[in-house]
């Protein structure tokens, strides 16, 4: 039985040193059979085990991961989290995603430093006035709480701003959403592992899925590093890696890895109490509980797989920055590090099945995912469980790129992904 996290345990925990303190999750043994097998364990293998467990009561399920928990774009990503999307189905999806963040350090018994402290999309040009006009338009009908403000309002926002904005790229509005935010990345692939393996399920780290063994048209298990382990059902949820592990059953998926850096500098005192996402200059900026701010910009032009990307775009996430809020030229940056994002060509994801019986993805959340993890990790976990897809997970399926029914995100980010 886990321990609640609570004042009454840190105190006794205080006394004793801390020595008691027992492992988020059981370091599980790989067993040689179960119901759902999850491949990776980044926030939406491991939010979906967490569901199947307390929601569907399926408990016989493990999530493999080749490395560590949260080490893939998970525990990477600069954690914005905002459900202003253009399409209807999309609003549905982050906007469900949304909503559970806010109640996840309730939900999971876990700090998950969820802050819903605005934010702001600059349109510093007059096409991303008119993008973020016509999103504000179609939150406004779904009834997600993002509107346009005009420009000495944003100023009032961000007093750092730069007074003189230019001609090339003038203050002309932003696209605001108060209840957008961040939260604390590592800590919520923590805390749905935690919660999962409480339930039951089993986590089984440095463990990596080399290829599906198949039976016909069925796949009924999946070859590790570390033996062969039978499943009544295959969910990959591996990010850049579905494409490979999905081709060892004969399945093509439609993604492209790419490379996006973020990087932090060092901490300073509170100076900025909204996330900025700066599309014409390519950066976005939000300072951390730590006081770094926590940029980042645009994908690398050439795709590596070392998780560490190249200098030119740090550059010019930096002068961004600094087009921005002069002040912050002084600032030194502290650490840089890249992930590799699994990109569609409508820059959506897909959760649904493939061809072959029983075998599932969710992926192809590119540059935009974390926001996504709760949301996703439901509507998943109830579409494995009921073995048809969740009504807000059935528009994602692969089959659209067949049908030509795409979800169009591509002006989504903000920032040219
Ligand atoms: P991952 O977290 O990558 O998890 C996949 C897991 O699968 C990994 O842990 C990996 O090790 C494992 N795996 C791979 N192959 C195998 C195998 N063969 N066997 C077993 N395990 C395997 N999103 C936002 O919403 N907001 C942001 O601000 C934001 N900023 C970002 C900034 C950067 C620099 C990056 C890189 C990404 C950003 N994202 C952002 C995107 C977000 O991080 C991802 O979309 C999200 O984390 C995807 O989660 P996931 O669980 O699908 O993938
Ligand atoms: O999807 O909001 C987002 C995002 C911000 C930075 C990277 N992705």
């Amino acid at each position: 039985m886990t321990r609640r996290y609570s004042f009454l345990s840190l105190a006794r925990e205080a006394l004793r040193r801390h020595r008691g303190w027992e492992p988020a999750w059981r370091k599980a043994d790989l067993r040689d059979h179960y119901d759902v097998v999850i491949v990776g364990g980044g926030g939406h293998g491991l939010a979906t085990a967490y569901y199947l467990a307390r929601e569907f009561g399926v408990t016989n399920v493990c999530v493999l991961e080749r490395g560590w928990i949260g080490g893939g774009n998970t525990g990477r990503n600069t954690t914005i989290i905002r459900s202003n999307y253009l399409q209807p189905e999309s609003m549905a999806l982050y906007g469900l995603a949304h909503r559970l963040y806010e109640g996840l350090t309730q939900e999971l018994g876990f700090n998950v430093m969820f802050s819903g402290r605005g934010l702001i999309n600059l349109a510093q040009t007059r096409h991303e006035l008119d993008q973020i006009t016509r999103i504000a338009d179609a939150n406004k009908h779904f009834g997600i709480d993002s509107w346009l403000i005009p420009p000495q309002e944003v100023r009032q926002h961000l007093p750092l701003l730069a007074q003189d904005m230019g001609s090339r790229y003038p203050l002309l509005g932003a696209l605001y959403q108060p209840r957008g935010g961040t939260a604390r990345h590592d800590a919520v692939a923590w805390a749905y592992a935690r919660a999962a393996s409480h339930l039951g399920v089993d986590i089984v780290e440095n463990c990596a899925v080399q290829g599906l063994i198949t039976n016909g048209d069925k796949v009924t298990g999946v070859k590790t590093s570390r033996g062969n382990v039978l499943a009544g059902t295959v969910a990959i949820v591996s990010a850049s890696a579905t494409a490979p592990i999905a081709a060892s059953a004969g399945v093509r998926m439609p993604l492209r890895a790419q490379t996006l850096q973020a990087l932090v500098s060092e901490p300073i005192k509170p100076c900025l109490d909204v996330v900025v996402m700066a599309g014409a200059v390519h950066g976005y900026v939000s300072q951390s509980d730590k006081g770094e701010l926590v940029i980042g910009g645009g994908t690398d032009s050439q795709t590596d797989h070392t998780q560490r990307g190249a200098p030119p775009r740090i550059e010019e996430s930096a002068s961004a920055m600094v087009q921005l809020f002069p002040a912050f030229a002084r600032l030194k940056m502290m650490r840089q590090w890249a992930g590799t994002v699994d990109m569609t060509s409508d820059r959506s994801p897909i959760i649904g099945l493939t061809g072959p019986d029983n075998l599932w993805v969710n992926c192809g959340w590119g540059t935009g995912g974390f926001k996504a993890i709760p949301g996703s990790g439901y509507v998943f976990a109830a579409s494995l469980a009921n073995g048809r897809p969740h009504p807000i997970a059935a528009p994602f399926a692969l089959d659209r790129f067949r049908d030509g029914r795409v979800i169009d995100e591509e002006a989504a980010a903000a920032v040219a992904h």
